[in-house]
């Protein structure tokens, strides 16, 4: 009975900590590249087309680089951490690569309408420019989360990545993420680690303080074993 409630603990508080994460290559480490017209590889950076210049890019893996923003050409780059460093792992994602572009990502994942979520990323500027700004959209039949962030203090020897995080209730069973650039000077927003995470139901929080209750009583009872 005590290991088993121990199990049982053990299982809801790894369940808590593993987050779930909704988000394919939300830290943009993986890619595929064919060469023109999709991307362009420059070795510590790699430039990544979409529309009007190709008509949607999947190459990195997960996201399409699709629509455009205000007729400017849809492109964003990778960049590595040799260039400036990402948040996470070897590659962060400036939304706005070419100069004038603006660029556009989405990616679609399952959701459970009524169900809330977490969406959470990390954010800083290309520190070659001088800031950028970008537009947060989530969709589902409706508007779920309509944001902007702008940042313009990052550095290559200190990137000073902000943390975004905002909470959204699924209203169907398909749920879009939407990064846009609105600023298009060629050094927008880097954006890195990117996580939709399901938010417990209150059912499995009280489920977890009774197990987290059971284990601290079966370690009570133990101690005061071992003291007597
Ligand atoms: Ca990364």
């Amino acid at each position: 009975m005590k290991a088993c409630l121990l199990s049982a603990a053990l299982l809801l508080l790894a369940a808590s900590q593993g987050r779930a994460n909704l988000i394919v290559n939300g830290s943009f480490e993986n890619f595929t590249t064919s060469g023109a017209p999709n991307d362009t590889n420059f070795g510590n950076f790699i430039r990544f087309f979409g529309p009007p210049d190709t008509a949607s890019n999947t190459e990195l893996t997960g996201w399409t680089i699709t629509g455009s923003s205000g007729g400017n050409p849809n492109n964003v780059d990778l960049v590595n951490s040799s260039l400036y460093p990402a948040f996470a792992g070897n590659w962060s994602l400036d939304m706005e690569g070419n100069v004038g572009a603006s660029g556009v990502i989405q990616q679609s994942f399952a959701t459970t309408p009524g169900q809330l979520y977490q969406l959470s990323f990390a954010y800083g500027n290309n520190p070659s420019g001088s800031g950028g700004t970008m537009q947060v959209l989530v969709t589902g039949n409706g508007t779920l989360l309509d944001d902007s962030v702008s940042h313009n203090t990052s550095s290559a020897a200190n990137m000073n990545y902000n943390l975004f995080s905002a909470d959204f209730t699924a209203d169907s069973s398909t749920t879009t993420l939407q990064f846009e650039a609105t600023t298009n000077s060629g050094f927008g927003v880097v954006l890195d680690a990117v996580e939709v995470d399901p938010i417990p139901e209150p059912a499995s929080l009280t489920a977890w303080a009774l197990a987290a209750a059971g284990l601290a009583g079966w370690r009570w009872r133990k101690g005061k074993r071992a003291t007597a």
